[in-house]
């Protein structure tokens, strides 16, 4: 049995997860609203390090002043007493219906201009409270026509609002770094930036490119048919995986939002292996906040909902326990050794070696055996299996 969460786990929540009243585009609210100052502590009882917000979480939109410091004094009052970090901070540029069109990328160039607004105010507070990560989703930067939206001059207007408020960040001197969330539907029929791929290059067209990163959710990435661990893989490889939202989903349907492993179980075993362990044939694991997004069943009523935080954590330390084993099995690793995993770490050409060489290679290509490369197997199946009964428990 995996020992309780810690702080040193860096497990994280969005105040709106814990919080999400269960309306749904069918039905009304199942439960009742959560006082943010509950959810900082429950969650802290539980073992959790940190909480992230919206600033409607926090702050209800359309509080005047005195009743914002009022919410921001209670909150950090909570926070002082639990100890606990607010290690992310985002922004709702969704639910009031000026969003309707987007945000960033809005038809209407009022729209545009008041959500930069929204945005550097809330950029203070995140600084203010320590946050280090500010993420990017932008849900309604999208169309459900493609005779409504000039997808060029969007992409024009999201590099401009990006640019903007990099430059801004910069120029108060906030430590905080940028994290886009890609997703490809829901809210918006189709969304800008709909994966991981498409995040990492609209980042590499960025005036401030090194202070922006992305923000992956398993089940956004899993709805577009993604393979999430390939995807955290690239990102880690860019150097750009600033903040990662842990959940679940079954394949490309509407967006779950489930407990992490209630989905796609073993994706998220070897997610955790690559998050925790690296590579298998190295490279960096990731040491940044383990944030689950999710959203409590709706069928649950306050017990449930405490509940299944509890479980996101235990899962991940579960799969965490289940990875190492499976790292340090000596059958695992000999079986990783017959499928020249780590072989694929070595570079092609030997070092110094031009294609010159290559070419008076005789052995890498006249006298190369194609019929033996073409018949021997890798031995997958074998290695695979090895990981399920790791997942399962049978090892
Ligand atoms: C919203 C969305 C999430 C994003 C949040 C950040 S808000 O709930 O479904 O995936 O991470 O804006
Ligand atoms: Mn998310
Ligand atoms: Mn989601």
């Amino acid at each position: 049995m995996p020992a309780l969460p810690t702080r040193e786990d860096k497990f994280s929540f969005g105040l709106w997860t814990v919080g999400w009243q269960a309306r749904d585009p069918f039905g009304d609210a199942t439960r009742a609203a959560v006082d943010p100052v509950e959810s900082v502590n429950r969650l802290a009882e539980l073992g959790a390090y940190g909480v992230t917000f919206h600033d409607d979480d926090l702050i209800p939109f359309g509080s005047d002043a005195g009743e914002r410091e009022q919410h921001v004094k209670r909150f950090r009052a909570a926070l002082d007493a639990t100890g606990m970090a607010v290690p992310m901070v985002t922004t709702n540029l969704f639910t009031h219906p000026m969003f309707k069109d987007g945000a960033f990328t809005s038809n209407d160039r009022g729209v545009r201009r008041y959500a930069l607004r929204k945005v550097m105010r809330n950029l203070d507070l995140a600084a203010e409270l320590g946050a280090t990560t500010y993420v990017f989703w932008g849900g309604r930067e999208g169309a459900e026509t493609d005779s409504a939206k000039d997808v060029r001059s969007a992409l024009e207007r999201y590099r401009e609002g990006i640019d903007l408020l990099a430059e801004y960040v910069l120029d108060r001197g906030y430590a905080i770094r940028f994290a886009i969330e890609p997703k490809p539907n829901e809210p918006r029929g189709d969304i800008l930036l709909p994966t991981v791929g498409s995040a990492l290059a609209f980042i590499s067209s960025l005036e401030h490119r090194e202070m922006v990163g992305v923000n992956p959710e398993v089940g956004h990435e899993q709805m577009a048919g993604m393979n999430f661990v390939h995807s955290i893989s690239q990102a880690l490889w860019h150097g750009k995986l600033f903040h990662i939202d842990l959940n679940g989903q079954h394949g490309p349907k509407f967006d779950q939002d489930l407990v992490f492993g209630h989905g796609d179980l073993l994706s998220a075993f070897f997610l955790v292996d690559l998050l925790e362990n690296g590579a298998p044939g190295g490279g960096p694991a990731y040491d940044g906040p383990r944030h689950f997004d999710y959203k409590p069943l709706r069928t649950e009523d306050m017990t449930g909902v405490w509940t299944s935080a509890a479980s996101n954590m235990r899962t991940y330390l579960l799969l965490k326990e289940r990875a190492a084993a499976f790292r340090s099995d000596p059958e695992v690793l000999e079986a990783l050794r017959a499928s020249q995993v780590r072989e694929l770490a070595i570079p092609t050409l030997a070092p110094g070696e031009s294609f010159a060489e290559l070419l008076a290679d005789a052995s890498s290509f006249e006298d190369f055996d194609v019929d033996a490369a073409g018949s021997h197997g890798y031995g997958f199946a074998h290695l695979d299996q090895l990981a399920v009964e790791h997942v399962l428990g049978a090892r």
